[in-house]
């Protein structure tokens, strides 16, 4: 045995194995960019730091707990490094804490889970089989070191560590500040240290409601009040265009801009959606981006609920649902309508029966309440088609005016759909993702088309405007090559922020004045914008977004990142680019988007504070009694 020959400890053999697997599986399995050497060594090392750290503990212990211990901790760890490496698949993100208690999602995944793995995942486990081999031969490989070999073994893990530190503090000045920024994190300290760096973000995050106090919603109002020009009751030409009518809000799941106008073979992939936004009775935001993080639907949900940002990390709608808001729902109550959400998955999804009750739905209509067969459902379940037609009933039933919001959910990940269904050809790329994503597009775009006949046939149509709105990307980063040959160019950064937009249209039958704006907008005003198409005013609201009809209104969009658009620059990663050209800028010209920048990290800072410190119940919005402040 050339171990036995070595003499080499377990924990030193663990250690090495162990680290090197890790390094091969953030080089070659994550999609991490390494942009220098010194990356590059740092990506090296802090495996080898991590799994030290963990494996020399060991040498406190007696040999044949010493034996146990390796085999255990190294099964964990490749577990942890495991479940990330499927959840970055899906999301391009690594699990948080907040993520990993969202418990309720994880049955519900299954069916995504299983695409997600690949066979070189193996590789994961390679050194466990080995390390617990070992551990468990006659040959004794543990350790035994009086007292001061063990505190220089000790000693090394925190050299390892403050030497691991101060290179990605080098590499990455305010890395540890800089929150959301998940993927220098784990490249920089390893997945392990990232894990044990998002536990004590989450403990200070629960810290801050109970230290919270009054003084910080003054903050927020007075930085309210200085950036949003059209708060001071100005009305724009569409003031009350749809004043008393019903508002049938659609969320298409998954859905990208680029999908517009594209076709498979010849073959138009939304032909519905196509003509559509240039409908005479259409006004359509061409440059609205989504501005979801983790929490996806449901932060899509949360952004327009509140006209807040989402959280950096995890879902608010799992981690602060009990929270005091003044949401879209509870001040459309408060005017007479009356308001559901019609979504065919579990109610607990998304923690949405929860938060839905505390902003004040009316009816949630759940997939109970749909007939649910192996004819009429793939994938998530009820397909989109048979969810609107058996919405209709219901509708019906429904006071008028009424604020219905609709899910959609045959157009999610993997959007692998039943053959006879699909009414396109698959896309030919090394992505099997983007290969189905225009079928289950193609069958959104004519289940949409059968919804708006089932209303017109039902008579709700003429009296109600139907806004249309995409959740949140479809195809991730993970996906940028098979993108690349899909679009026909390289996907920059400024390409990717590109990539975010999503559809939004307001449809009003009758209105004949149709428009495409050009204007950059995203989630985060849409709530005081259908406020101010159904007349409502709400001016002691407190909202980041604004009115996108007001003439003040700048081209301005911060995404949960920290990129941004505005009407010049497009920012991301660092990176400040031309706006109207995707131009890298350097120097000088690069400054000008940094004070944009200070302003978007101060907008999502104060948007996170009014969260995590629950600071709506220091505020009087004056509308209903829910929103009276507690303490
Ligand atoms: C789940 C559906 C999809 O109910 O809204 O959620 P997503 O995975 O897109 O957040
Ligand atoms: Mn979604």
């Amino acid at each position: 045995m050339p171990f036995q020959k070595l003499r080499m400890p377990l924990f030193i053999i663990a250690t090495i194995l162990f680290g090197l697997k890790t390094y091969v599986v953030y080089r070659f399995m994550f999609d991490l960019s390494i942009e220098n050497s010194l990356q590059e060594f740092i990506l090296f090392v802090n495996p080898l730091a991590s799994a030290y750290l963990i494996f020399a503990i060991s040498v406190w212990l007696n040999p044949k707990r010493q034996m146990k211990y390796l085999r255990w901790t190294s099964l964990v760890g490749s577990l942890i490094l495991f479940f990330n490496l499927v959840f970055y698949r899906n999301f391009t993100d690594f699990i948080t804490i907040p993520v990993l208690f969202q418990g309720n999602n994880a049955a519900d995944l299954t069916s995504s889970f299983l695409t997600l793995l690949h066979i070189e995942d193996l590789i994961i486990f390679l050194d466990v089989a080995l390390i617990w081999y070992l551990s468990k031969q006659k040959f004794n490989l543990s350790v035994r070191m009086p007292k001061r070999g063990k505190i220089a073994a000790t000693a090394v893990t925190f050299l390892l560590l403050a030497g691991n530190v101060v290179l990605a503090e080098i590499e990455r000045p305010m890395l540890f500040v800089r929150a959301f920024d998940r993927e220098y994190l784990v490249k920089n300290i390893g997945v392990y240290n990232y894990h044990l760096y998002d536990m004590t973000m989450q403990t200070k995050t629960r810290a801050q409601r109970v230290l919270a106090d009054e003084s910080e919603i003054s903050e927020v109002e007075t930085y309210l009040d200085e950036h949003s020009p059209d708060r001071k009751g100005e009305k724009a030409d569409l003031f009350g265009i749809a004043e008393d009518k019903n508002v049938i809000f659609v969320s298409v799941e998954s859905f990208q801009n680029f999908l517009f106008d594209s076709n498979i073979n010849g073959t138009e992939t939304t032909p519905f959606l196509n003509d559509l936004k240039e409908s005479q009775d259409t006004i359509w935001f061409k440059n609205f981006y989504h501005q979801t993080a983790q929490g996806k639907t449901s932060d899509s949900e949360f952004i327009v609920e509140n006209s807040l940002y989402p959280l950096g990390r995890g879902a608010v709608y799992f981690t602060h649902a009990q929270n005091e808001y003044n949401a879209l729902p509870e001040i459309l109550n408060n005017n007479g309508y009356e308001t559901s959400v019609f979504h065919a998955n579990n109610k607990s999804f998304w923690n949405r029966d929860v938060m839905y009750e505390n902003i004040g739905y009316d009816e949630f209509y759940g997939e109970q309440s749909f007939e649910v067969t192996p004819e009429n459902s793939f994938g998530w379940g009820l397909e989109d088609k048979a969810f609107f037609e058996q919405s209709i009933k219901y509708l019906q039933s429904q006071e008028q005016p009424f604020y219905s919001k609709f899910i959609t959910l045959t157009h999610h990940f993997p959007f692998e759909m039943p053959e006879e269904k699909a009414n396109i050809d698959l896309y030919d790329s090394g992505s099997n993702t983007l290969n189905h994503y225009f079928q289950t597009a193609r069958y959104t775009d004519e289940a949409l088309e059968q919804f708006f006949q089932q209303l017109k046939d039902s008579g709700i149509y003429e009296d109600s405007i139907i806004v249309m709105m995409g959740d949140h990307y479809g195809i991730s980063e993970f996906h940028n090559k098979a993108m690349s040959q899909f679009l026909g160019k390289e996907i920059t950064g400024y390409e990717h922020v590109q990539l975010q937009r999503v559809p939004f249209m307001v449809h009003i039958p009758g209105y004949e004045n149709g428009q495409v704006y050009e204007k950059a907008v995203g989630q985060i005003d849409v709530k005081p914008t259908l406020l101010h198409l159904l007349g409502i005013e709400a001016e002691q609201d407190l909202t980041f977004g604004e009115n996108m009809f007001a003439e003040q209104k700048d081209d301005f969009v911060a995404l949960r990142d920290g990129s941004f658009i505005n009407e010049a620059y497009v920012f991301t990663d660092g990176i400040c680019y031309e706006r109207e050209t995707g131009t890298e800028l350097v120097d000088e010209q690069a400054e000008a988007c940094t004070p944009v920048k200070e302003q978007v990290d101060k907008e999502l800072q104060l948007s996170d504070n009014i969260i995590y410190g629950d600071l709506f119940r220091f505020y009087d919005f004056g509308q209903s009694d829910e929103s009276t402040p507690s303490s």
